[in-house]
């Protein structure tokens, strides 16, 4: 039992990706259905800002982006990591690869014109007008998801092709023998894809690859159990205060022990969260912040796909 809350929804790809990493660690773990779309204030409460899905929460601790999240579970639940050090470079810059790009190709696809018809079908007209002008906010002021929808119709069977020929020879897993956070970041976009009816047949005839993606499948997602948001939020403001040392601080680009900072994402939904900076290191910084609802809760983020600036 490690109580950790996943703030998620279905069908979220990023969430699939942090649901299949708890099977994979055999996790009891809770779980809060969040809204698709903003507004999310039960959400945003406990991240002051932060919009994307998933968010994980451990106590008063929330975490902000499935790049940290992962690495956390990882940690915290034990077994067999999923990033060898042997494998460092490959499996982290493979996963980061697939987290930016590949999702840019699967979320093209999903706005395709093949992709995009199959959508309306599953949901309301009124939810694709407030799902379409949602998402387009979201994009507003950011760089990424920008790719066309032929763009990613000519990139993705080069990139099948690529994962099915190493598949054929070189082990069961993205990066050899071992399962690595490789597999999760991929598996994530290749399942947004496949859960489309229109482009889902894009996938079809890789052999090696569809056995790899139904051992991915077939991890499932562990034990969750679902709660509600304000439960969750009861979590976070019952849980104790944390005091923070300066003593592992790593000061990088002039950022202190105790400034106060805002943290935006690089790439879109470039909402920022501001707070006492209060964790620094290589790759994971963290903000304490106040709020009435939730009490004091730190909020913490990879450096990768964020930038600091004083508040
Ligand atoms: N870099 C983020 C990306 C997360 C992300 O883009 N999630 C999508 C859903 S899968 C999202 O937030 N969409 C908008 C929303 O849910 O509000 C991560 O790794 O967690």
């Amino acid at each position: 039992m490690h109580d950790f809350i996943l703030h998620h929804y279905e069908f979220s790809p990023f969430s699939e990706k942090i649901r299949t990493l708890l099977g994979h660690k055999n996790a009891h773990y809770k779980t809060v259905n969040v809204p698709i779309i903003m507004p999310k204030p039960d959400l945003v409460t406990l991240t002051g800002g932060y919009r994307k899905t998933p968010v994980l929460q451990h106590n008063n601790h929330i975490y902000c982006d499935t790049r940290l999240m992962a690495r956390v579970i990882d940690e915290q639940c034990g077994g067999e990591s999923i990033f060898p050090s042997s494998l460092s470079l490959t499996t982290n810059t493979l996963a980061a690869w697939a987290d930016q790009h590949l999702f840019s190709v699967a979320v093209a696809l999903a706005f395709s014109p093949a992709g995009f018809k199959a959508f309306r079908q599953r949901v309301s007209e009124k939810f694709v007008e407030d799902f379409v002008n949602d998402r387009a906010k979201m994009r507003q002021g950011g760089s990424g998801l920008s790719m066309d929808a032929n763009t990613a119709l000519q990139l993705l069977p080069i990139y099948l092709q690529q994962m099915e020929q190493q598949l054929s020879t070189d082990g069961s897993y993205m990066c050899g023998e071992q399962i690595s956070i490789a597999d999760f970041s991929i598996y994530h976009c290749l399942w947004f894809i496949n859960n489309n009816a229109g482009v889902c047949m894009l996938l079809e005839g890789y052999r090696q690859l569809n056995l790899w993606f139904e051992n991915m499948k077939a991890i499932g997602h562990g034990f969750p159990t679902s709660i509600d948001a304000t439960a969750a939020i009861d979590v976070a403001h019952s849980a104790p205060t944390v005091s923070f040392s300066n003593s592992e601080f790593l000061v990088v680009n002039g950022f202190g022990f105790g400034d106060r900072v805002e943290i935006i994402p690089t790439d879109y939904g470039i909402a920022p969260v501001t707070g006492e900076l209060i964790v620094s290191k290589t790759d994971e910084v963290a903000v304490k912040r106040m709020d009435e609802k939730v009490g004091e809760v730190y909020v913490h983020f990879p450096r990768v796909g964020y930038k600091m600036i004083t508040a």
